[in-house]
């Protein structure tokens, strides 16, 4: 069993795995260390990764990318509309619950899947990718998520793992795992008294994530994060593609936008001329055939690139600045900042932010692979067949979670929301509530400003009961709330608590990691030494977001006979290719090996087979079925055997009076 972690970018996932003595990046079947985060629909068979990226821009309308923008969201947020205009492939509402549905023509017929089963696909791809390199199951893994995820993309990343058949130990936010890998290696850091504080700021293709940590010996604590969800790599390339839209318009009176396939090639194409751009002053842009039979060819300066990027520049401060302040840091306690992702390799990018942070930026960490190797290092310390020194790794949760009840919002002590911006994770809270029966508690994020301005504000709600206790009104209830190890809000356990003794006027409570109130066992009364009487309440969880376990084994079902279907096709296509060098090696053989072996009519016939053989391939033989291609080989091989063994034993006899000669 091995331990690894897994970045699933918006562009390219990476997988790295521990090993005694590092972090190790996988290279997948083409010798890359990143994988193209993209699925394919061929008409009978799926591909994942850089197979997929390889059809893209010949299917585009069946090739799934930017899978996350889509992950645990309503089709009708404004924001998930404007990435779909942008999306080649076909998507509708999932009537049942508003989810997004993405329609594609698969096995000749017009299928749907959600992106929760995409994503699953993906994840069997990187699991199976891990597992070719490494030769062992992989199962344990630990999964990069952007802090600003929410609850229900929390729980869709859970339920597409599953599919795939992993077991995230962990979701990490992407820069708490870059700031693992950063200071579990910096023993320097540990020998100042005062804390090192690092700004960590990642650009990714469709993000920007920031995050303000801060290093102790033997320890690190996240102090703030902060995000835009909307500002990567790809605005970079849609203003290109806008500036050229525009003037090819003018130049081959063509519209771009109205062409699929235009729009995809244009895109793609302009994702080159900014990496060019990264590198050189200029960059030449030519398509052959973009669209109506016309070539298109233009360049641009860098100069006009920045220029015409200098909102997006403008707008990467906003994070930046708000993960400072969040962090209550000043700048010059700032020790250093690192930057990665690998939208962040713009020039004009590493410019501003230096003009803004007031110093040069450190270039420690390997800025496409330190999300992926931090969930590794995290995946080894939770893991129990790894042993890693002792280091602790404090996250802070960047929303605000309140809790209410029929009787109004649950505070803490201090009059706060349960969970506030900035809770360290994972948290126990323990709400001592009085209750006479059945009653509900919801979720919800309690700050609209935190979250995308168009998401749903609640999280879910809790049905606990039925219960009936003797006290009545009075009755006293214990629900333990947990933010889990992934950020999820989950409730552990409510129990009833009748203690003969107590001042029943006394007050609904919250407190805090209160460990002390042991966990009462499924189903059962416990009675203390003093008489008092626990019992165990059922909770019932209705959290947006989550499969439902028919749900779940319904979409394990559809992947595995996916799976199938890609495995005949597999082994389809590896029957056709074994007949095809049949044909050309046994050519090859009767015209030399076997030649004075076989009679003249016998090499004509064969001749003749061959001939016939490879023209079927090329013509009704090019898409059979397995069993097709099994028959023709053995219809072949039935003229070619006896030739075969009257060779052989001819070679036996000249051994054998060879060795007769020897002997003599
Ligand atoms: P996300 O973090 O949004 O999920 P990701 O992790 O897949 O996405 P990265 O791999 O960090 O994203 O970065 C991909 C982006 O980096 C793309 O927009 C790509 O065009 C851009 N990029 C890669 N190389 C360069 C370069 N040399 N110059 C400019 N941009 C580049
Ligand atoms: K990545
Ligand atoms: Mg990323």
């Amino acid at each position: 069993m091995s331990v690894v972690g897994f970045d699933v970018g918006n562009e390219n996932c990476v997988i790295a795995v521990a090993k005694q003595r590092g972090i190790d990046v996988l290279l997948n079947d083409e010798s890359n260390r990143e994988n193209p985060a993209m699925v394919s629909f061929g008409e009978k068979q799926r591909f994942m990764g850089a197979a997929a990226a390889a059809s893209a821009t010949m299917h585009p309308k069946s090739t799934i990318s930017q899978l996350k923008r889509l992950i645990g969201r309503k089709f009708k947020e404004p924001d998930v509309q404007k990435d779909l205009k942008m999306f080649p492939f076909e998507t509708c509402e999932d009537a049942a619950d508003g989810g997004i549905q993405i329609q594609l023509r698969y096995m000749g017929e017009m299928q749907r899947f959600s992106p929760v089963q995409i994503l699953g696909m993906l994840l069997s791809h990187l699991k199976l990718v891990a597992e070719k390199s490494l030769k062992t199951p992989v199962f344990d893994c630990v999964i990069g998520i952007p802090s600003y995820f929410t609850n229900a993309q929390r729980l869709a990343y859970l339920d597409a793992a599953a599919i795939a058949g992993l077991r995230p130990l962990r979701l990490m936010h992407d820069c708490t795992a870059t700031a693992l890998g950063y200071g579990i290696y910096k023993t320097d850091l540990a020998a100042n008294s005062t804390p090192t504080c690092i700004v960590f700021v990642d650009i990714g293709h469709c993000d920007t994530q920031v995050c303000v940590a801060s290093f102790g010996s033997g320890s690190m604590r996240v102090l703030s994060h902060a995000s835009d969800r909307n500002l990567g790599g790809r605005d970079f390339d849609e203003v290109l593609f806008n500036y050229f839209a525009v003037e090819f318009k003018e130049k081959y009176s063509i519209d771009v936008y109205a062409n699929t396939k235009a729009c995809v090639r244009l895109r793609a194409s302009c994702e080159k001329v900014k990496k060019v751009l990264s590198a050189n002053a200029e960059a030449p842009l030519n398509i052959e055939c973009l669209m109506e039979e016309k070539d298109v060819k233009s360049f641009i300066k860098r100069e006009e690139f920045e220029k015409l990027s200098s909102g997006l520049l403008e707008r990467l401060i906003v994070p930046c600045q708000k993960a400072l302040a969040d962090s209550g840091l000043s700048l010059d306690q700032i020790h250093s900042v690192e930057l990665v992702g690998s939208g962040s390799r713009i020039p004009a990018i590493s410019k501003m932010l230096s003009s803004l942070f007031k110093r040069e930026l450190g270039r420690t960490v390997n800025a496409s692979e330190c999300v992926a190797r931090g969930c590794a290092l995290q995946c080894a310390m939770l893991s129990p067949i790894f042993r890693v020194r002792d280091y602790e790794v404090q996250d802070s949760f960047p929303f605000s979670i309140g809790f209410s009840s029929d009787k109004g919002p649950i505070n803490t002590p201090s009059n706060e929301m349960l969970f506030p911006k900035g809770q360290v994770f994972p948290s126990l809270k323990v709400l001592t509530l009085r209750r006479e029966k059945t009653f509900h508690l919801e979720a919800f994020y309690a700050d609209h400003n935190e979250i995308s301005p168009d998401s749903p504000s609640q999280i879910g709600s809790f049905t606990i009961g039925p219960f009936q206790s003797s006290q009545g009104e009075a009755a006293r209830v214990k629900v333990r709330v947990q933010l889990n190890l992934h950020g999820i809000v989950t409730i552990d356990s409510a129990s009833l608590i009748e203690d003969p003794k107590e001042n029943t006027t006394s007050e609904e409570t919250v407190s805090e990691n209160n460990h002390q109130s042991p966990d009462p066992s499924s189903g059962s009364t416990v009675n203390d030494h003093k008489g008092v009487k626990r019992m165990k309440i059922s909770v019932v969880e209705n959290v947006s977001g989550a499969l439902t376990k028919n749900e779940l084994s319904e979409a394990k079902q559809r992947e595995n006979s996916l799976v199938v279907q890609d495995l005949k096709m597999e082994s389809t296509k590896d029957k056709k290719n074994a007949l095809e060098s049949f044909v050309y090696e046994m050519r090859d053989k009767m015209l030399n090996t076997y030649r004075s072996t076989a009679t003249e009519s016998e090499r004509e016939c064969i001749a003749r087979n061959l001939q016939e053989t490879e023209e079927w391939l090329y013509e009704d033989g090019d898409d059979e079925t397995e069993n097709a291609y099994i028959e023709k080989l053995n219809d072949i091989k039935k003229l070619i055997d006896p030739i075969e063994k009257r060779f052989k034993d001819g070679e036996e006899r000249v051994q054998a009076s060879k060795d007769l000669a020897k002997t003599i």
